[in-house]
């Protein structure tokens, strides 16, 4: 029996070695070396030939080689039906991602492109800058990442507040949740962090409505998928001076086109989809452990709930 990587990054060596280690007793195949398909047991899967999963009759375990799974539950009709999927919580990837948040929030808020500026003009001048105290950071999405990036962001001094499907209770964060308290809790944020997962109810999110409901002079910070925004509307709430600017990781087209209005805008920063890369050493024996427990019927970890979408 075998364990198919189906990547397209070029590190499948990388993990075979790695996953070695862990069960030495399962073959690792390296797609689009399938080998004999029904041997295939467990599938590590990103964004390549998902076509192909239906193709392996003993088929038992999908597991998402990163965090997100919108990609795959958007694409469900290639998955084998009655086969669970799970994705990647990783300590390296929440503080990878926590670390990214915290440095847009403090440039913006610290004004560190006006600084840069100033400092080539050599110009010694102070900026007013409000306390920590007097920013509210909203977080849109409280799990692995978005209550980490919340966490991280109390001992700094900042006011924080969240936005979650689900109730949650965050010492110290302000917690708001579901559809009907969007609106109460984008209107309190200075500076807004997305970390939600891509779902039918979350595509878009950020778009001329939302955008208008924020503070003047909000900022946007997208951690989480291209598409929670409407890149148009962005690009006009900044125009109009209504958002005062963007960094994102992430973006509808990825990579982005040269073209793309992103690149040439004075208020907006991209990041090449880097915020928190997946990290084989420390996820390899989450995926290990999730095979022992496929093959044992025990339960598995970071299951999907595909009807959720996340
Ligand atoms: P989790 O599933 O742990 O957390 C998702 C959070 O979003 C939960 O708090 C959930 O609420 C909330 N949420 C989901 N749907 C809604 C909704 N309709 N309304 C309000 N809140 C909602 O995900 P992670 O924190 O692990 O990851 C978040 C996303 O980050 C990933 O899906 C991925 O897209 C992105 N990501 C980006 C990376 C990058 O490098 N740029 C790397 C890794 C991830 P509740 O708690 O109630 O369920
Ligand atoms: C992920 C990502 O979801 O890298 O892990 O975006």
């Amino acid at each position: 029996m075998a364990m198919l990587y189906m990547s397209g990054w070029e590190n499948g060596e990388h993990w075979k070695g790695l996953m070695r280690q862990h069960l030495p007793d399962v073959e690792f195949r390296i797609y689009p070396e399938i080998g004999d398909p029904a041997d295939i047991e467990m599938a590590l899967i990103w964004h390549v030939a998902l076509d192909q999963l239906k193709t392996f009759p003993n088929l038992k375990l999908i597991s998402s080689l990163g965090a997100g799974v919108d990609h795959l539950v958007g694409e469900r009709h290639h998955l084998p039906d009655g086969v669970p999927l799970t994705r990647l919580v990783d300590p390296s990837m929440t503080s990878q991602m926590t670390a990214w948040c915290v440095m847009a929030v403090l440039n913006h808020h610290r004004r560190w492109d006006d600084y840069r500026e100033f400092h080539r003009e050599r110009r010694y001048e102070e900026i007013d800058v409000a306390p920590p105290a007097d920013v509210t950071v909203g977080v849109l999405g409280l799990g692995e990442l978005g209550g980490s990036v919340a966490r991280a962001l109390l001992p700094m001094g900042y006011q924080v507040t969240g936005w979650s499907r689900s109730p949650k209770d965050i010492d110290g964060v302000q917690c708001f949740h579901g559809a009907a308290e969007l609106t109460a809790f984008l209107a309190g944020c200075d500076i807004v962090v997305c970390l939600l997962p891509l779902t039918d109810e979350t595509r878009g999110i950020l778009n001329a409505e939302t955008l208008s409901r924020m503070k003047p002079g909000a900022f946007i910070v997208n951690g989480a998928r291209g598409a929670h925004i409407v890149e148009p509307d962005l690009i006009a709430a900044i125009d109009s001076g209504r958002i005062a600017g963007a960094t994102v990781d992430v973006q509808v087209q990825e990579p982005m086109a040269p073209d793309h209005p992103f690149w040439f805008h004075p208020r907006i920063l991209t990041f090449p989809h880097v915020a928190a890369l997946t990290i084989a050493e420390t996820c390899a024996p989450q995926i290990a452990d999730n095979y022992r427990r496929m093959k044992d019927g025990r339960p598995l970890l970071n299951l999907v709930d595909m009807d959720r979408g996340y």
